[in-house]
């Protein structure tokens, strides 16, 4: 059963790239009924194929297995890459070349669009008592943020350049349950997070447009509203889940950068030398 209505009349041949991640796993049964054929990739184990499923392993720093993954594609849920704050060389290999290897590929096959996994980390430094719009100055929290960053004005190049449209999803904690506080501003369940992509992929003109992913949370620190265009109504919400997260986080250090910016622990990763 999936939470977002059929787009396959729209894309024979869709990529999802990072599939055997956490987010990739809950998404790659809930595309396949969205579409002819779902290629999945990963360096990670991706398991056998379903039907109506290719698998093609493939690491994004490699330019040639990058160009071959997307031979034949129509549009690509792009997942792949490190999702965590960390040191500078992985995040160099996988999100700033691999998104070029992407980007460079998607125009030699004539991608049509990108649904590019960018995060709320891309805006981390911001205050947890502001409220921010995508059209804010980016204010990255770290490595991690800086290289969405990358990507998305990568993803907005590409379409001035080329025509190339992309949804950038600054995802917010798509988690099972909101595991803190934190979430409770923060949180995307997964049906919404099926209800973003599949809005992402079926909005007949995007350009490159930028949205936040989060649930319908009663507290947020991020406005939707220059993003109303994509369709995307969140029908869940980390409220349910709040009497027990305050009871067990009970007292909050207002001067403690994790509770005073909106990127929260990854503010203060690092350094990593
Ligand atoms: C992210 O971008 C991460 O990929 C995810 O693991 C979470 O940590 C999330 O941000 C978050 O901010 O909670």
């Amino acid at each position: 059963m999936t939470a977002a209505a059929s787009i396959a009349p729209l894309y024979a041949r869709l990529l999802l790239t990072g599939a055997a991640g956490g987010l990739g796993r809950e998404l790659r049964p809930r595309l396949k009924a969205h579409c002819g054929v779902l290629r999945v990739s990963d360096i990670a184990d991706l398991g056998a194929a379903a039907p109506g499923e290719e698998l093609m392993p493939a690491a994004l720093e490699q330019a040639d297995a990058v160009h071959a993954l997307l031979d034949g594609i129509d549009a690509v849920v792009h997942l792949g890459g490190v999702s965590v704050e960390g040191p500078f060389g992985p995040i160099l290999q996988a999100n700033i070349v691999g998104v070029y290897n992407l980007y460079e590929a998607a125009r030699k096959h004539k991608v049509r669009r990108i649904v590019f996994a960018s995060s709320n980390h891309v805006t981390g430094f911001y205050r947890q008592d502001e409220v921010i719009d995508a059209t804010m100055p980016m204010r990255p929290d770290g490595y991690y943020g800086i290289s969405k960053a990358f990507g998305e004005n990568m993803a907005q190049f590409y379409f001035d350049r080329y025509g190339i449209e992309t949804v950038s999803l600054r995802i917010g904690s798509s988690f099972p349950e909101p595991v803190d506080r934190r979430m409770l501003a923060t949180w995307m369940s997964f049906d919404d997070l099926e209800r973003l992509v599949v809005a992402s992929l079926s909005a007949p003109v995007v350009g490159h447009s930028v949205i936040y992913g989060m649930s319908d949370n009663a507290t947020t620190w991020w406005d939707n509203t220059p993003a109303r265009h994509i369709g995307y109504r969140p029908q869940d919400s980390s409220e349910p889940f709040r009497a027990d997260r305050e009871a067990r986080q009970p007292r909050i250090d207002p001067t403690d950068p994790v509770a005073r910016y909106q990127g929260g622990g990854f503010c203060i990763k690092g350094p990593f030398d």
